[in-house]
């Protein structure tokens, strides 16, 4: 895009020059136009920095004091990681402060930032709080000023490893970059889940499932041994907010990832992920042992072995696993596991053999074990001839498995029991498999909210999830996540990437505050959503309270908002088929489970789902507070009602005295209301931002106001047919369905 650019700013450059002496003033012009139309451009925000940027601080005062706190950095260690840090320090602290820091070695400089583990430097093993260091695990740090005694540091960075320290440089770019005023520092800290990773959705062919921001970000074209810049850009960014593993490819797995020709391949990108802390996993299929019976076009059954089957009691599949594990150990020593989606969704798995997921996953488990990897096994199950709720299916197959998991294997979860609506209650298995470590998994890419279109902070609805109390005493989904109700140290959350090879990365400039939120929430699941917003805004946008503050308040709105215009009181999955995007509550052909009239059920009575024990009894699921909760009616929460009950047309509100019909209405309209108020709040901001990346999100904006008004228009016009009589009901119930 840049070398775009140039080309047309050369262009007018030659013109200029054939202009002859008479023109002087004018050629003397149009240069100087030239000049500030480069510098215009080469300033101009496209998002690639993502909140990376480093930009001098606006308030000089300010500048000057962090300077003279932080004149220089000694860096002490040799490895490839300490490099990393000592760079991303001189340019983070040099863009920030708009001065060149000098970056020094042992002991050549007298004060300024010192950073080292006690394993590389004398200095930090001799700090009279270096026994604090060891609550600090393999990924905390711990920054502090120290009294400015001359000759001493001003300021000290400490961990126990070299990716510690990278994380604690991270943060504390954030505090300078985010500050407003310079004090004491004293910073401990230690990350809440031990697995942090991000789920990439990529197919080998370069699209990506569900993601909404270009091609895949692996060029799995190029040789081995030849990496993207980018990639390493990539890895960066996810170092600078805690995220400690990536799975580089689609849960529909294609076999073809695990053959000679692609290894080499993943294990060139391990290598780039390496000194950022990131370790590699891989999607893997169930029948990749099965004889070549599959193509290099997305394929999900088949494999690339020579067996005839896939069953997980059989030696030789057995054995097949483990050579593989071996050959993939041989390239990438640190290769973190799989993770699989086994039969759900058309993907083969043990039960394609008469064998509990179990069998399969401990079957993985046991050839990963001794090199140190885990499975990751997805509990995202669902058929349409189970004879149940989909709402419960995860549940049913999964929690009668409890205690029968190898060592190594996480049940990995989505945060709700459907998926990834814009508002659900929490998945229930959460709280009912106490003996298996359960991973957490969230969408950031916004399958369900409007792809890369609609700006909707996703941090509020996260923290919902991870404050929800499971079983009425404190044991908080966060809890359950982060080990503490277990004391388990095998912990982990997984996030969706929205990633692309977009120049913004994510499609959205807002996407990318989701990205962020997530890695924040999965190292310190305590942060409020206002903080990371904050901390997002503050690093993006810059230090203009009027800005901060607009662009805040539009996205700390912007989920209740979406789910507002798309999905008020519990509605749910009423997307277009297939493609879930924009509205289609009609839709009612094909397997029931994906349709619209499924989930929405309306008829001439009324509306929603009855999950109550008059229904399917999904809120049996439950542990008792909440079974109770949802069960009754009266005291379901609003915005799950419509989730949990069948309500009539005419059922008032206790909270608003209106009936469910005015309501309906009064949410959608308040949806549409609250994009339209975005947007007349970001207009205002025009004058104090970047003009590519106002025009940017001011264009996506009159996308997401069209948007909302279609999801408003059709849906009232569609449920009222009901309500009003002109059509008597929506679903047929067919003998599988509840
Ligand atoms: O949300 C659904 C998506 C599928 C996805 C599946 C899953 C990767 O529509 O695209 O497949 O979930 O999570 O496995």
């Amino acid at each position: 895009m840049m070398n775009r650019r140039w080309n047309n700013a050369g262009t007018l450059m030659n013109r200029t020059t054939c202009l002859d002496n008479s023109a002087l003033p004018l050629r003397a012009l149009l240069t100087a136009a030239v000049m500030l139309c480069i510098a215009t451009l080469s300033r101009a925000d496209d998002g690639y920095r993502l909140w990376l940027k480093y930009r001098p601080l606006a308030d000089e005062a300010l500048r000057a004091q962090i300077h003279r706190a932080l004149p220089s950095i000694r860096v002490e260690g040799d490895s490839e990681t300490c490099g990393i840090v000592r760079r991303e320090l001189r340019d983070g602290l040099s863009g920030l402060l708009g001065a060149g820091i000098p970056v020094g070695a042992g002991e050549g400089l007298p004060r300024g930032l010192v950073v080292g583990t006690p394993a590389s430097s004398a200095f930090i093993r001799g700090l009279p709080w270096s026994d604090r260091l060891a609550e600090l695990g393999a990924e905390g740090y711990a920054i502090r000023t120290e009294a400015s005694e001359e000759g001493s540091p001003a300021v000290i960075l400490a961990a126990n490893t070299d990716v510690g320290l990278l994380y604690g440089a991270f943060h504390l770019l954030r505090l300078v970059q985010t500050a407003s005023s310079w004090e004491e520092i004293d910073v401990f800290e230690r990350p809440a889940i031990r697995l942090r990773l991000l789920n990439h959705w990529d197919n080998l062919d370069g699209s990506i499932e569900r993601g909404y921001a270009g091609q895949s970000l692996w060029d799995w074209e190029a040789p081995p041994g030849r990496v993207d810049e980018r990639v390493i850009d990539y890895a960066r960014a996810n170092a600078s907010i805690g995220i400690n593993g990536t799975v580089v490819n689609s849960v529909n797995a294609n076999p073809a990832i695990l053959t000679e020709s692609y290894l080499p391949k993943v294990a060139a990108l391990a290598d780039a992920f390496r000194p950022y802390g990131i370790r590699l996993y891989l999607s893997v299929n169930f029948a990749s042992p099965i004889r070549g019976r599959f193509s290099l076009e997305r394929s999900r059954r088949g494999g690339i072995g020579d067996l005839d089957g896939s069953d997980p009691l059989d030696p030789d599949v057995r054995a097949w696993w483990k050579a593989k594990a071996e050959e993939i150990y041989a390239q990438i020593p640190d290769f973190g596991g799989f993770l699989v989606k086994a039969n759900s969704e058309g993907m083969p798995g043990p039960q394609d053999y008469g064998r509990t997921h179990a069998d399969g996953a401990n079957m993985l488990a046991e050839a990963l074990a001794p090199h140190g990897g885990i499975v990751m096994w997805r509990a995202f199950v669902y058929s349409p001839d189970a004879g149940t709720d989909r709402a419960k299916q995860a549940y049913e197959e999964f929690v009668p498995l409890d205690g029968q998991f190898a060592d190594n294997v996480f049940v990995q979860a989505k945060n709700g029991p459907i998926d990834f609506q814009p508002r659900e209650p929490v998945q229930p298995l959460f709280a009912a498999m106490p003996r298996t470590p359960l991973m957490l998994e969230l969408q950031i890419t916004q399958e369900y909210l409007g792809h890369a279109n609609h700006l909707v902070y996703l941090a509020p609805m996260w923290k919902e999830f991870l404050d929800t109390d499971l079983t009425g005493d404190g044991g908080t989904l966060a809890s359950i996540v982060d080990g503490s109700a277990s004391g388990r140290a095998m912990t982990g959350i997984a996030g969706v990437a929205n990633t692309g090879s977009d120049r913004n990365w994510c499609g959205h400039l807002f996407g990318q505050a989701n990205w962020y939120a997530f890695g924040r929430l999965a190292w310190d699941h305590a942060l409020s959503p206002e903080r990371i917003a904050d901390e997002w805004v503050g690093m993006t946008f810059g230090a203009d309270p009027l800005v901060h503050e607009t662009v805040k308040a539009m996205m700390l709105g912007s989920w209740e908002a979406c789910v507002n215009y798309m999905t008020p009181l519990g509605l749910h999955h009423i997307m277009q088929e297939g493609f879930h995007y924009g509205p289609q509550p009609d839709h009612a052909r094909g397997r029931p489970d994906w349709t619209s009239v499924y989930y929405h059920r309306a008829d001439r009575e009324g509306l929603g789902f009855d999950r109550s024990p008059s229904g399917s009894n999904a809120t049996a699921q439950y542990p008792p507070a909440l079974a109770t909760l949802y069960a009754d009616r009266a005291s379901c929460p609003e915005e799950l009602l419509l989730w949990f009950h069948h309500v009539p047309w005419d059922y008032t509100l206790p909270s608003t005295g209106r009936t469910l019909w005015e309501e309906l209405r009064a949410r959608y309209n308040q949806g549409v209301e609250s994009v339209d108020r975005m947007h007349a709040d970001w207009q205002r901001l025009e004058d104090r931002l970047d003009p590519q990346l106002f025009a940017h999100v001011d264009a996506k904006l009159r996308i997401q106001q069209h948007d909302a008004r279609d999801w408003r228009d059709t849906c009232l016009e569609y449920f009222d047919r009901f309500r009003s009589g002109a059509a008597e009901r929506a679903f047929v119930p067919r003998e599988n369905a509840p």
